[in-house]
């Protein structure tokens, strides 16, 4: 994008968005939630559909004008069915937990019990926590990982929800590296009357890729965010088994929300056109070998690695042992061009702010065309980074490195200007 009206009308923003258009392309993104999406993606968002008032669904609308607005939406429906193999999918939410709050609302009462998974252990603030709306209006009861594996302990799960009964079981993550066992959970949710919710935010792009153990046709409801590894804009959808479309539907609007953001609904179209693609695949593919050699050189650099390696896209370390915290690690790696976000450990004892430890991800790195050779070569940064931290000539060293790597595979669409 050229920007040439903005500039000439703001030069303000103008020079802010220039600004960060040149953070993005000097620096690597490794925050796990993080992507680049294509200039097509970026154009249908920039389009002239933001100017449309759509309430209501294709066909069923409380606004005239909307015969273009069917299309485009019933197009984005038809390609995420077609992406994850769903029964129904309502593409109106406008992110991830706007669209739980939707599910919630969909099957749940206020004051309904829901079992999830513990924020510091890899969850999400929408799973119920307390200073959530999901903790605040529900009465959420919370599993967590293995203190030695870092991984799910099923049968701790069975023995809370038989305990618990809760009328809703919560699976998919923020922060959890491992593939989910979707059928165990089903068999559980299955003993004790729950519905299962699976968020499969982070993991989408891999899922619908192939690439890891799918909840669609398994569990009742699922809901995604639409731009972390699916790669498009910013925004969610709901599917669901067609049994529960009526209710999912009324959920989303008159439920939680009004008028559907229609240029976002054009770019969701476009990404789910781009992931429906052989190369997409591929790209999956290779996001996943990029995490798996990243946690591989921590482990071999002595970080602990919370369950000890990944299949999916993310890890968290804990850098306890290399004697600092996750926010002083943040910052040192801001410091030398590389973007991450601190994150807690299980049972961590520090608090969320200051937590201990850091989580890294390689979907955008991989956006970069970038592989295992220079996944190894950015370990090696962080290392040297982290036992430098106080030297700032190393640093300064470490940084141009980082830009003339950034330079040598360029972020598709961004100019480094
Ligand atoms: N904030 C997102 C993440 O970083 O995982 C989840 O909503």
């Amino acid at each position: 994008m050229d920007y040439k009206n903005l500039k000439q009308n703001d030069e303000t923003v103008y020079k802010l968005i220039l600004k960060e258009q040149g953070r993005q392309a000097r620096e690597l993104e490794m925050i796990a939630s993080e992507n680049y999406v294509s200039p097509a993606v970026m154009e249908a968002m920039a389009s002239l559909l933001t100017n449309k008032y759509s309430e209501g669904y294709p066909g069923k609308r409380y606004y005239g004008g909307n015969q273009v607005i069917d299309d485009v939406e019933t197009l984005a429906i038809e390609r995420a069915k077609r992406l994850f193999g769903a029964d129904h999918v309502n593409v109106q939410p406008l992110s991830g937990s706007p669209a739980n709050a939707a599910v919630y609302m969909a099957f749940l009462k206020p004051g309904d019990k829901v079992l999830g998974l513990k924020l510091d252990h890899g969850g999400h603030l929408s799973h119920g926590h307390p200073v959530n709306f999901s903790g605040m209006l529900y009465n959420f009861v919370q599993y967590g990982v293995d203190s030695k594996t870092g991984r799910i302990d099923m049968d701790e799960v069975e023995e809370i929800a038989k305990k618990e009964k809760p009328k809703m079981i919560v699976a998919g993550y923020s922060a959890y590296s491992r593939e989910i066992e979707w059928e165990r959970f089903k068999t559980i949710a299955d003993k004790v009357g729950a519905y299962t919710f699976a968020d499969i935010a982070h993991t989408a792009g891999l899922i619908a890729a192939g690439e890891m153990d799918s909840p669609v046709g398994i569990f009742d409801i699922i809901t995604t965010t639409t731009h972390k590894t699916l790669r498009g804009p910013r925004g969610a959808v709901i599917m669901c088994k067609e049994e529960y479309a009526a209710q999912v539907n009324k959920a989303v609007f008159p439920g939680m929300q009004g008028g559907p953001h229609d240029h976002i609904t054009a770019a969701k179209a476009v990404a789910f056109g781009e992931a429906l693609k052989p190369e997409f695949k591929v790209y999956a593919a290779q996001v996943i070998k990029n995490a798996k050699t990243l946690a591989a050189e921590f482990a071999e650099k002595g970080y602990r690695v919370i369950s000890g390696g990944t299949d999916n896209h993310l890890m968290v370390v804990d850098m306890t042992n290399k004697g600092l915290s996750g926010k002083e690690a943040e910052a040192v790696l801001d410091r030398i061009g590389i973007s991450v976000s601190r994150s807690t450990v299980p049972n961590d004892p520090n608090p969320p702010m200051n937590p201990s430890g850091v989580r890294f991800g390689t979907p955008a790195l991989t956006t970069r065309g970038m592989k295992e050779e220079e996944v190894k070569r950015i370990a090696g940064w962080i290392e040297a980074a982290i036992e430098n931290r106080e030297n700032i000539e190393v640093l300064d060293s470490i940084k141009n490195e980082v830009e003339e790597l950034c330079e040598a595979f360029p972020v598709p669409g961004i100019h480094n200007s």
